[in-house]
């Protein structure tokens, strides 16, 4: 007797294929995929050929700061450095309670739209280390039901004030599963290349991921991302690291962006891009023609780079828009890189789900396979493509083999002729 079984479904796979199956779990693992299972259930869901897909993987998020938009006061320029002048006061009166509040409310948000895997940056510039506290404290409060890392996030820089490389190490001790960084946010040039080293330092000292935060900006000098490409190297850390945002890549001249799409193709980085809020963020000190400002996903991809898209804010003092739903992103992210041919959207999919999987370091436990934890979701959507134009309802949440959410379609009614 199966605990649970999923009837009738259509299961996707990473390259697009999709077969009609049944899917039996039992003691949170999924024991069996075929075309017709015979053996009774306690529970049985009748999927009515809906998609089967792996959950959404959120691979860049900052809990700390969600659902904080407005406190104290609202970003009127737009720009990424209003918006760390206004969390600099927030985060002044941070609790513990203020801050998991606000994160598990927002991965409720996430898991209800079948998100079940999360990195989230932790602010590691304040001397309470508040932030990374209590979002350490949510990793273990929501582990039944979602999966999630936690990145030691320097936002004011490793340099940027005195207490500031001290609390990172701090933060390694404590447990972060990552080291973050913001070279290009350093006083100088110099601080932001040390700062990368440092970061390095740190991970391998205490066996952890990297995260970095690389030239979100539109600089055309910003060029933290060959440091990172060269620590990588040098170190053989590759798929261990992850270069977010990298908006200065989209201003690179391109003999140099062609140069550096070279050298990362020697490396195994992870790169994500987020979307939805540096197409506001950047692009600010332009007049016209205005800048995209998001890295070039589009060319890494095509190199066979690995690439995911985050949603970075949910309401913050980055983006007060946000729901948590990576279909968003997806869509975002298709039409602001162009990646508008079939493969391209499908790509985008994979985006949101397998290649942030891969940059958090689960694919071991991630996929729909016998012998897996039995995470998973039910789209009413017929493929990857229709799951993104549509904004698919997400049906079932299966969650380590527990139905976590479910949510009917909206059903509209045509009175005209
Ligand atoms: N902090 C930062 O440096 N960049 C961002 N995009 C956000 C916070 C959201
Ligand atoms: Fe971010």
């Amino acid at each position: 007797m199966y605990d649970l079984l999923l009837r009738n479904g259509r299961l996707l796979y990473s390259d697009g294929t999709i077969a009609g199956v049944d899917v039996a779990i039992q003691q949170g693992a999924i024991v069996a995929i075929a075309p017709q299972l015979a053996e009774p259930a306690k529970t049985e869901l009748d999927l009515q050929k809906q998609l089967i897909s792996p959950p959404f993987v959120e691979s860049h998020i900052h809990l700390d700061s969600a659902l904080t938009v407005g406190e104290p006061r609202w970003n009127q320029s737009g720009t990424l450095f209003e918006g760390i002048e206004i969390w600099r006061d927030r985060k002044q009166n941070l609790s513990l309670e203020d801050v998991k509040s606000r994160a598990i409310e927002t991965l409720k948000q996430q898991a209800m739209r079948g998100v079940l895997f999360v990195r989230s940056h932790a602010d590691v510039s304040e001397t309470s280390l508040t932030a990374l506290q209590a979002l350490l404290e949510v990793r273990e409060a929501v582990r039944e039901w979602i999966t999630v890392q936690v990145v030691a996030f320097p936002q004011d820089g490793i340099y940027g004030g005195s207490q500031n490389d001290h609390l990172i190490e701090k933060a390694m001790e404590m447990g972060a599963d990552a080291v973050g960084g913001i070279p290009h946010y350093e006083l100088t040039r110099e601080d932001g290349v040390k700062s990368v080293h440092r970061i390095f330092e740190l991970a391998q000292k205490y066996d952890r991921l990297i995260d970095i935060h690389c030239d979100e900006i539109d600089d055309d000098q910003s060029r933290f991302l060959e440091v990172v490409a060269a620590c990588a190297l040098h170190t053989g850390m590759g798929s261990r690291v992850t270069a977010s945002h990298t908006t200065a890549f989209g201003s690179y001249n391109n003999a140099y962006a062609f140069k550096l799409l070279s050298f990362l193709r020697r490396t195994e980085l992870n790169f994500i891009a987020n979307p939805l809020i540096n197409i506001t963020l950047q692009g600010r000190t332009d007049t016209y023609p205005k800048r995209r400002g998001v890295t070039r996903v589009k060319e890494l991809w095509q190199q066979g780079t690995n690439v995911s898209f985050g949603h970075d804010c949910v309401q913050d003092p980055w983006y007060s828009l946000g729901t948590g739903n990576m279909l968003d992103v997806a869509s975002m992210g298709l039409h602001v890189c162009q990646m508008t041919g079939k493969a391209e959207i499908d790509a985008c999919y994979n985006m949101v789900t397998w290649n942030g999987a891969r940059t958090l370091n689960v694919s071991d436990r991630y996929g729909i396979e016998v012998g897996k934890p039995a995470n998973l979701i039910v789209l009413d959507a017929k493929d990857r493509y229709d799951a993104i134009r549509s904004r698919a309802t997400v049906s079932y949440v299966i969650a380590q083999g527990k139905l976590l959410a479910q949510t009917d379609a909206p059903r509209a009614i045509w009175h005209g002729e």
